[in-house]
């Protein structure tokens, strides 16, 4: 950390998202208290935060909120302060109503309103004076995420110094989809402002290398993975996110997780088989696919209630965004229909929690699943899928997983299943329900082996390393 000119300190790495890694919340006296959430992201980053004294600038979950700078837990956070328009505006409309259905195959109707942009380019522009303020001179800024396409740009704009790297969580669609965007050129131009970015797959890169060529006039670089747009080289790459493999491998073999698992199990009536769902509750999870997948199992007989049950875990999410609450109507009728008619008195077919659970119980359900169902209709990556197979130390359980999530390419001896395909659901769900035993450990150890060779810790360092951040004077390891 320098001094700025303003004698404000300033940090030499800065971590930028739409979110702080803590929430502010408000309790029913009015009063404020900062909670942590916890997402690998932040696990990720900690370390190389700390060791440069980084800072974290994001909106702390509050709108129309002024919170001050502070300092948490030894990491600098800058909050962004948004008012409750431009929450409904930047970040319900144009982030989640317009971007993320579009970036996932219109699997929902994008809705384009011409006020959400406008909110998202003042939003972003706020988020690069607040980085502009805070990055020392020729700091190394990683911005993250869908919210923020417009910020590398407008932060280049500001401070040209800078080393600006930017990472998309989510997928980048095929162009005849993107070109549906009216502001499909300023998004595109957005994103160039960056020296680096980073997409969690080869297709993504592939997408945007052609939009940043038809609507920016990027020319070929060096080598494939280089544009030079108005004579300034850009890099582009795939970078697969991972997980903190070994702290969720260690997790499960706790005596707690074990004992919760095996009690898990007891408490679903000792199935012989337990199939298992975790998701935010997102209309692109594909949770209706496998509830459909289950009931047909069920109505041929292939399977009976009481011998298989179904648990699906469902994260609350976006509750305030329309389209979100018609698909939990929707999921909630089909949980209700296969239990109203399969299930007996104190044993349901499907087990349904619109509830987010501890870390530890998430690992204890894994741990106790025979198989997990990853179906996503189009996934950027799905980190689930990466956590289960961390979590199966014993080689046991089965992974059913979408073509369409990004984890698919890394994670190719799963049961990969095409979510469209009901059939192909049905009867890959029902071979994974029924895999020999000797098989379904050979599958695992094969996913496995990658899962923990390839963690989060190693994705932040090959994408910084690529962005060419300079390593901590002070660092032990040179
Ligand atoms: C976006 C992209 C990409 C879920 N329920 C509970 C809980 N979770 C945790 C999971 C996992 C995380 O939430 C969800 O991550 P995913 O990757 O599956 O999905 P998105 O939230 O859509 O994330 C995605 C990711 O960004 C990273 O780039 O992989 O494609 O869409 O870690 O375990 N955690 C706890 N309780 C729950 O009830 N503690």
């Amino acid at each position: 950390m320098t001094e700025g000119g303003t004698g404000s300190p300033r940090a030499d790495f800065v971590v930028v998202a739409n979110r702080l890694p803590v929430d502010l919340e408000k309790a029913p006296d009015g009063s404020q208290r900062w909670k942590r959430s916890p997402g690998g992201l932040v696990t990720a980053l900690e370390p190389m935060l700390r060791s440069r004294e980084g800072a974290w600038v994001g909106w702390p979950g509050l709108a129309d909120t002024d919170v001050e700078p502070l300092v948490e837990d030894g990491l600098q956070l800058h909050p962004v302060r948004l008012s409750a328009q431009e929450v409904e505006d930047y970040y319900e409309g144009f982030s989640n109503a317009t971007l993320w259905p579009l970036y996932h195959d219109v699997v929902a109707p994008p809705a384009f309103h011409r006020h959400w942009w406008q909110a998202y380019v003042r939003v972003n522009q706020r988020f690069a004076e607040a980085v502009a303020e805070v990055a020392a001179e020729g700091a190394t800024i990683w911005v993250q995420d869908y919210q923020l396409q417009l910020l590398p740009a407008a932060l280049r704009e500001l401070r040209p110094d800078l080393r600006i790297g930017y990472f998309l969580h989510i997928p980048f669609p095929p162009t005849e989809l993107f070109m549906q965007l009216p502001w499909r050129r300023e998004i595109v131009e957005g994103l160039l402002g960056a020296d680096l970015v980073g997409f969690h797959t080869p297709g993504g890169v592939r997408n945007f290398r052609w939009l940043a060529t038809h609507l920016a006039g990027a020319k070929a670089g060096y080598g494939r993975n280089e544009i030079v747009v108005d004579g300034r080289p850009v890099k582009i790459g795939a970078f697969p996110i991972s997980i903190d493999s070994a702290a969720l491998d260690q997790l499960s073999r706790s005596d707690a997780v074990r004992k919760r698992a095996a009690e898990v199990r007891a408490d679903l009536g000792n199935p012989d088989k337990i199939i298992l769902g975790v998701d935010r509750l997102d209309y692109t999870k594909g949770i209706d696919v496998r509830l459909l997948a289950l009931q047909e199992l069920l109505e041929e007989g292939r399977v009976s209630a009481g011998d298989t049950v179904m648990v699906q875990l469902a994260t609350p999410s976006r509750e305030r965004v329309e389209h979100y609450q018609r698909m939990r109507n929707d999921i909630e009728q089909s949980v209700g229909r296969i239990n109203g008619e399969f299930a007996r008195v104190g044993f349901p077919a499907v087990h349904y929690l619109h509830q987010s659970l501890p870390r530890e119980e998430l690992a204890a359900f894994f741990l106790a699943a025979d198989v997990m169902l990853v179906t996503p209709l189009r996934d950027g990556m799905n980190l689930v899928a990466k956590e289960y197979v961390a979590c199966r130390h014993d080689l046991g359980g089965a992974l059913v997983l979408s073509e369409f999530a990004g984890a698919a390419i890394e994670l190719a001896q799963a049961f990969q299943v095409n979510p469209h395909d009901t059939d192909g659901v049905k009867n890959t769900l029902y071979e994974a329900l029924t895999v020999a035993p000797e098989e379904g450990r050979k599958r695992m150890k094969a996913l496995r082996r990658q899962v923990m060779t390839h963690d989060v810790d190693r994705w932040a360092r090959s994408f910084l390393h690529a962005l060419g951040m300079p390593e901590p004077v002070d660092a032990e390891h040179g």
